[in-house]
């Protein structure tokens, strides 16, 4: 269940993290569809608690299976599927199947006016009582396997996925988002789960749903949150097999080489060759939701000229299977999205170049992001060559004869003629501006004969990236 069954030579998965399901069916439309985005990664869908202030996690922290939570009701996620697959754009769900909520003072009332007490291990609306749970246990020891797997995750009731009804009840939640035209999902916390029950719930999905597209047989495209640094009891070569796995050493090596504490040459050995997972076996992303609010070394937007190396890099080299994160704002941990007086999560707008206004950073309407995207469209299937690099941080490869990618980190200009691997004549650089009416509206490059250009990037250009691609020349 490793294939997620884009579209077209469509390749990139954008996760729009807490938007509602109607403004995802207009960006389908209006955006991410003429703009070549592959799919997009949603926020859980099923009834969550309410926590004060509405934090952005009280999603993670199911009542029931009802799908009705601040980005929709049922119906709303049924129309946002329908036509996100009409113009081409598939959908995954982030499904919560390790656990059900915290603990609770008293009687919870979810997104849906479902009771439950949380305390109690009591989830009237799926039903779920105590006896489908691990006895509570704290997670103390990482590297315990008993704990990791049967202990409640920041005590998060945890659900017990060898009994057969707990089984059919996810089983059946899975299967109904299947009806309702989904592509796959992303399995939180999956470490946290015996893989082989994981294995049981998987291969007892449903095929997708045929009326949206897909082709017969279809399996559900399965990626699986499992944090694994490496040396962990519980390690991601468990899940691999099973579908993908989000690959966070990516996320770090990525974000420590583009802070220059790792020459950017050390990249041309890039994917299994750093201890990654097989390219298709991997979820790739430069940050999540959840390390974007770390400090450390992983990069998220508020570093933007770095992000954005960082993300041409990772949707220009050919490795795994890419995810751009799409943020709102955020102070702390727990800032909840952009919201009105009411709580209600407001709808993202733009300004006249596309980007977001209203605390929606929007990273995937950005220019250099989706540009990106395109990119990695029009050079799929092609291999990388070319690779060169000044011994330090400015480096650049081809892919064929289809593309090429320059990036300079260091403190001094990339000044040079450089084998560009493309045919003869003028390219925009699809970072520093487009190409509109025949024209480029930022750089361009002469490529002569031998495929060689003069290349440029000032080390205070407004973006160390420089992009050509078959698809934007002259
Ligand atoms: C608090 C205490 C706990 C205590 C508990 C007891 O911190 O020590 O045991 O009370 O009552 C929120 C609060 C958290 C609180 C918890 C329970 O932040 O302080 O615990 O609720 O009330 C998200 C957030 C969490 C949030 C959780 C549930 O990140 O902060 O917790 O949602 O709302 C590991 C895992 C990995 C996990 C990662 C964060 O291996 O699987 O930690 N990542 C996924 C998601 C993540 C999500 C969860 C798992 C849980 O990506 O977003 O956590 O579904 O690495």
């Amino acid at each position: 269940q490793h294939n997620p069954h884009w579209w077209g030579n469509r390749n990139t998965i954008v996760h729009l993290f807490e938007w509602k399901w109607s403004d995802i069916a207009q960006e389908c439309e209006n955006f991410l569809g003429p703009r070549g985005f592959a799919g997009v990664q949603v926020s859980p869908v099923n009834e969550n608690i309410i926590s004060a202030g509405r934090p952005w996690w009280e999603r993670y922290q199911p009542v029931s299976y009802k799908l009705t939570t601040r980005s929709g009701d049922e119906e709303e996620f049924g129309d946002m599927v329908r036509r996100c697959n009409d113009v081409g754009v598939r959908i995954y769900v982030d499904v919560l199947l390790n656990h059900m909520s915290g603990d609770f003072d008293g009687v919870a009332v979810g997104t849906a006016g479902t009771e439950a007490e949380p305390g109690k291990k009591s989830f009237p609306g799926v039903p779920y009582t105590a006896q489908d749970f691990h006895p509570t246990c704290e997670i103390t020891d990482w590297n315990d396997r008993f704990q990791v797997q049967q202990c409640e995750l920041v005590g998060l009731k945890d659900l017990d996925q060898s009994s057969d009804w707990v089984r059919s009840k996810l089983i059946e939640f899975l299967d109904h988002l299947i009806e309702l035209g989904v592509a796959g999902f992303r399995v939180d916390a999956a470490k946290h789960m015996a893989s082989e029950d994981l294995e049981y719930i998987y291969s007892s999905l449903s095929n997708l749903n045929i009326d949206h597209g897909f082709p017969h047989n279809s399996r559900p495209f399965i990626f699986q949150e499992v944090i694994d640094h490496g040396h962990e009891t519980v390690s991601r070569d468990e899940y691999k097999d099973l579908g993908a796995v989000t690959e966070f050493r990516f996320s770090e090596e990525i974000g420590n080489a583009f802070r220059g504490n790792n020459a950017l040459k050390w990249l041309q050995s890039w994917g299994t060759g750093w201890g990654f997972l097989p390219s298709g076996q991997a979820l790739t992303f430069v940050d999540n939701h959840d390390n974007q609010r770390d400090a450390g070394a992983v990069l998220n937007y508020k570093s933007p000229k770095q992000y954005k190396m960082a993300t041409a890099f990772h949707l220009a080299y050919p490795y795994g299977i890419s995810r751009v994160m799409s943020s709102f704002a955020f102070d702390d941990h727990d800032t909840p999205p952009p919201q009105d007086a009411q709580e209600r999560i407001i709808s993202p707008e733009f300004d006249e170049d596309g980007a977001c206004v209203n605390g929606w950073i929007c990273e995937h309407r950005w220019r250099q992001i989706y540009a990106m995207v395109g990119f990695k469209n029009a050079v799929r299937d092609m291999e990388i060559t070319g690779w060169w690099d000044n011994g330090d941080n400015q480096i650049s490869f081809c892919r064929g004869n289809k593309g090429f990618l320059a990036i300079n980190n260091n403190l001094y200009d990339l000044s040079q003629d450089l084998n560009t691997c493309l045919p003869q004549g003028t390219y925009c650089d699809v970072i520093s501006g487009s190409l509109i009416d025949g024209s480029c509206t930022g750089k361009s490059v002469t490529v002569n004969e031998h495929g060689y250009g003069y290349i440029h990037i000032g080390s205070d250009d407004f973006d160390g990236v420089l992009a050509l691609h078959v698809d934007a020349k002259v």
